[in-house]
C-alpha cells in the first residue's frame, strides 16, 4: 500500500468553482445551507466566490463568515491589492489568490511577465500576512506553464511565507502521472503546503486528485457532484470514495453518511439529477443485476463491493426480475418471504421470469407474486392478477 499523507484537508470550492457550474445560481439561504451541510460533513475549508464579483457576492460572504462554522472560510481572488482588502474587510479567514500563468494565458488574461507577476504577489501576500489571513498562491494552468517560470513564482511565493502554494489542471489536461511528477518537484522545492485543485475535461480529475496526494499534496480542491467550470472538477463524493478505497483511515474523520444528502441538495439547488456513476452517491451504487454477481454477493457482499454501503448510509440492492437474473437470487428472496420451495420450482419460476422479463423487467412485486403463487395459489390478494394468470398460462 502506497504511503500517505495523513495531513490532507479538503477544500470545498461549490461555492466559488461550483458556482461557475452553468446552471449554478445560489442564494445567500442556498449557500448557508450548502456550508452547514459541508461543514457537518467535516471539510476543514470552504472557498467562495470572491466578494468583487458582485454586492450579493460581499453580502454572502460576510453571512457564510458569521455562520462561525468549524471550517475556515476562505475567498478566491485576483492577485492585486483592491481585491484582496476587500476580501479581508468581509472577514474571510484566508484568501486564494490566483494568477495565470502559462503564456498562453498570460497574453489572453492579464498580459503581465513573470517578473510583473511576482511583484504583485509580494505587495498581496505581506498585506494578507500583516492581517493576519491565510494566504495560498495558485498558478492557474499550471500543466501548459513553462516549468522554469513556475518554480520561479513558487519558490520566490514560498519564500516570502505563504502558507500553500496552489497547483491548478485548469483546463483538464493532466494525467495521473503527470500530476504525480508535478506536484513531487514542487513537493521537492518548496516547505509550504501544496493545494491540488483539477478540473475534469479529460475524465482525470478524481485520479489526479488522488495522484497529487500520493506526492505530497495537503490540500485537495473538490466541489459537490464535481460541478464546476465545463464539466467541472473532482467531486467530494469521488475523492472520499478514491481514499477510503486506498486507506479508510483517510476518512474516518469526515460524516461519512451524509455525502447522499450534500449530493442531493445540490442536485435539487442546480436542477440535475444525482448522476447515476456517481461513486457512493449514485443510485445504482450498490445495485448488483447479474446473477453470476449476486449469487456471490448474496453470500459474501465483498465479492463485488469495494465499499460497504453502510459506512456511507446507503443499502445494498439485488435485482430480481430480468433476464440476468439467477436461481440463488430467487432461492434468496423465497427464504426471505419464508417460503421453502423445492429446487425444482424455484428453477422454474427462474426460468419463468427470464422468459418474461425478455419482454419487460418484473417489479418485486411481480417476482414475490410468483414466488407466492406457490404456497397461495389462489389467494388473490396475495398474487395480483395478472401475474396468476400469465404465471398459469405459461
Ligand atoms: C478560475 C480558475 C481556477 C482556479 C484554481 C485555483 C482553475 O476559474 O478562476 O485557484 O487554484 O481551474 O484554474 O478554478
Ligand atoms: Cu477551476
Amino acid at each position: 500500500m502506497p504511503v500517505h499523507n495523513r495531513n490532507l484537508h479538503i477544500i470545498d470550492t461549490t461555492l466559488r468553482e461550483g458556482e461557475q457550474f452553468a446552471r449554478a445560481h445560489f442564494s445567500l439561504q442556498q449557500k448557508l445551507e450548502i456550508a452547514r451541510l459541508l461543514d457537518a460533513f467535516g471539510v476543514e475549508y470552504i472557498e467562495t466566490t470572491s466578494p468583487v464579483a458582485s454586492p450579493q457576492s460581499d453580502h454572502d460572504l460576510r453571512a457564510l463568515v458569521a455562520l462561525n462554522l468549524s471550517a475556515r472560510i476562505l475567498t478566491h481572488t485576483r492577485c492585486n491589492l483592491d481585491d484582496v482588502r476587500r476580501a479581508v474587510a468581509c472577514g474571510a479567514q484566508g484568501v486564494n489568490l490566483l494568477f495565470a500563468t502559462s503564456s498562453v494565458l498570460r497574453s489572453a488574461s492579464h498580459g503581465l511577465g513573470i517578473g510583473q507577476i511576482l511583484e504583485e504577489a509580494a505587495r498581496c501576500i505581506a498585506f494578507l500576512q500583516a492581517a493576519n489571513v491565510e494566504v495560498r498562491f495558485s498558478c492557474e494552468d499550471a500543466f501548459r506553464s513553462d516549468a522554469a517560470d513556475l518554480f520561479r513564482i513558487y519558490t520566490a511565493v514560498d519564500a516570502l511565507g505563504v502558507n500553500r502554494v496552489g497547483i491548478a489542471d485548469t483546463v483538464g489536461i493532466a494525467t495521473p502521472r503527470e500530476v504525480e511528477q508535478l506536484v513531487g518537484h514542487v513537493r521537492a522545492a518548496v516547505r509550504c503546503d501544496i493545494e491540488f485543485h483539477g478540473h475534469n475535461d479529460g475524465g482525470c480529475a478524481i485520479a489526479n486528485a488522488y495522484a497529487a496526494v500520493l506526492a505530497g499534496a495537503t490540500h485537495i480542491d473538490t466541489t459537490v457532484l464535481g460541478i464546476g467550470e465545463r464539466n467541472g472538477i473532482t467531486s467530494l463524493s469521488g475523492l472520499i470514495a478514491r481514499l477510503y478505497l486506498s486507506n479508510p483511515e483517510l476518512v474516518t474523520r469526515y460524516n461519512l453518511p451524509l455525502l447522499g444528502s450534500l449530493d442531493a441538495l445540490v442536485a435539487e439547488i442546480v436542477g440535475v439529477e444525482i448522476p447515476f456513476n456517481s461513486c457512493i452517491t449514485g443510485q445504482t451504487a450498490f445495485t448488483h443485476k447479474a446473477g453470476l454477481h449476486t449469487n456471490a454477493v448474496l453470500r459474501d457482499p465483498r465479492a463485488y463491493e469495494a465499499l460497504d454501503p453502510q459506512v456511507f448510509g446507503r443499502a445494498r440492492d439485488v435485482l430480481l426480475g430480468h433476464r440476468l437474473t439467477g436461481r440463488n437470487a430467487i432461492t434468496h428472496r423465497a427464504q426471505l418471504l419464508g417460503l421453502d420451495l423445492p429446487e425444482a420450482t424455484l428453477k422454474a419460476i427462474t426460468q419463468q421470469i427470464k422468459a418474461r422479463a425478455d419482454e419487460h423487467p418484473l417489479t418485486d412485486a411481480e417476482v414475490d407474486a410468483l414466488l407466492m403463487a406457490q404456497v397461495l395459489p389462489g389467494d388473490a390478494a396475495v398474487v395480483p392478477p395478472s401475474a396468476q394468470v400469465s404465471f398459469i398460462s405459461k
